[in-house]
């Protein structure tokens, strides 16, 4: 068989059979998911604080290294509990490099996001342009530990104590990764994980709000379930924003595997590494800047010595059934709700603008094993051997599909 024929966009079967996705759930432990889930049918209680998400509350609030955690449908909406609880108003600090949830959780709540650039190489909120940008009109600043790499918390808690604003951490990535003074709970006013299928720790769908501040927490509480602190007891407008029992043993059977799916993160990632070695123009994100990283997403970059462009690498690995993802493309700031707004980008981002252009996200987790890799970097390399054959292809298919 020659090289040519070894790539499935030049005719070849694809290098997998069914579709390798990025995001595919860890899962816990099946026994226990079975178990806790009698447990819940015969205690009929099924929501509204039971005793599977105290207990979750509890372990997480243990990992993380936080006083309080409060558990919720999702970390959209928990971030826009936090803002609440916290009376944010005016405009909000954020990175545009970032899911647009962490955009339109502040959008909701009427709220301006204010997109500041990020740092070319580790992809996080750049203090420098956060001290660039932050004015009297600023109510919070959000950071994202992007990738699950911290971000630099003594640099951005610096400009929030100094501004007096609080600082909140968008953690969907990250649980897991724990920054150089220890576990992300300590860092800032309070911080927000995602526990949604594709993260490291899922509930199925879900978020875990954590903070040191008591106050802070009961009023959440209070947001969290209609505003009620007891019964018949309105305090607030609060929301349903309630996690399930059956999420929340969920995320109790996935908590029992942290170290296990850490340990296959490090091993996909070194994997990776090895598999992309001395390939032109192509690179891993570095994925750490203080502290450890979950390694939770492996990120591409390919820059403009790559014999292939970016959007050509996604489709060679399309071909073969490799789903890589463009995350985030397009960036907060060019996204249809935020681009005509002149009062979110009060300076260019060009950080982000070419980040957003050049990265890939590749399929890891424990769905992906060494040999899948492998084979990822086999056909990526010959893909890249063969650019001038795959371009005349993926022209002729562009061409072909813009036919009327
Ligand atoms: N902040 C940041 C920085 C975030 O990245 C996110 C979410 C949030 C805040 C908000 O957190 P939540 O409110 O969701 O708790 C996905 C996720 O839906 C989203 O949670 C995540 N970030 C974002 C980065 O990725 P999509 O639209 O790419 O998701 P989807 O459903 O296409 O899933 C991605 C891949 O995973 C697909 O190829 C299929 C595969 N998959 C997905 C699910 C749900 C599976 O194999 N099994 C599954 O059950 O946004």
């Amino acid at each position: 068989m020659t090289a040519r024929a070894e790539l499935a966009i030049l005719g070849a079967s694809p290098a997998f059979a069914h579709p390798l996705h990025v995001g595919r759930p860890n899962i816990g432990d099946r026994a226990s998911i079975h178990h806790a889930l009698d447990q819940i049918l015969d205690a009929r209680w099924l929501t509204n604080d039971g005793p599977m998400v105290q207990a979750f509350e509890r372990q997480v609030a243990a990992i993380v290294d936080a006083d309080h955690c409060i558990a919720v449908v999702n970390a959209t909406i928990g971030m826009q509990l936090l803002l609440q609880a916290l009376d944010v108003r005016g405009e909000v600090i954020l990175p545009s490099f970032t899911f647009i949830a962490t955009a339109h959780a502040i959008a909701m709540q009427g709220l301006t996001p204010v997109f500041a650039d990020i740092d070319a190489d580790h992809h996080l909120l750049d203090p420098n342009e956060v001290e660039a940008i932050v004015g009297g009109r600023t109510g919070a600043i959000v950071g994202v530990h992007l990738w699950g790499q911290p971000c630099d918390d003594a640099a951005l808690g610096a400009i929030a104590r100094a501004r007096h604003v609080p600082l909140i951490y968008d953690a969907a990535h990250a649980f897991g990764s724990v920054s150089d003074t220890g576990g992300l709970g300590r860092l800032g006013t309070a911080t927000v994980f995602s526990l949604h299928a594709t993260k490291m720790i899922n509930a199925f769908e879900g978020g875990a709000i954590v903070t040191d501040d008591a106050a802070l927490a009961r009023e959440l509480r209070l947001l969290r379930n209609f505003g009620f602190a007891g019964l018949d007891d309105i305090r607030r407008i609060g929301t349903n924003a309630k996690m399930s029992e059956i999420s929340a043993a969920m995320g109790i059977a996935s908590l029992a595997r942290l170290d296990e799916f850490l340990r296959h993160n490090y091993r996909n990632r070194a994997a990776y590494e090895q598999a992309l070695l001395g390939l032109p123009g192509v690179t891993l994100q570095v994925n750490t800047l203080v502290g450890r990283s979950n390694a939770h997403y492996v990120v591409l970059q390919v820059d403009e010595t790559c014999p292939l462009t970016r959007d050509e690498v996604m489709l060679v690995l399309h071909a073969e059934n490799v789903l890589a993802r463009r995350y985030f493309s397009p960036p907060c700031h060019l996204a249809i709700p935020y681009r005509d707004q002149s009062a979110s980008v009060p300076r260019p981002l060009p950080n982000t603008v070419h980040t957003s252009q050049t990265v890939l996200c590749l399929p890891t987790g424990t769905a992906v094993d060494l040999a899948d890799i492998q084979r990822i970097g086999d056909r990526l390399r010959t893909a890249l051997h063969q650019a001038p054959a795959v371009r005349a292809v993926l022209r002729r298919q562009t061409a072909q599909s813009n036919r009327p």
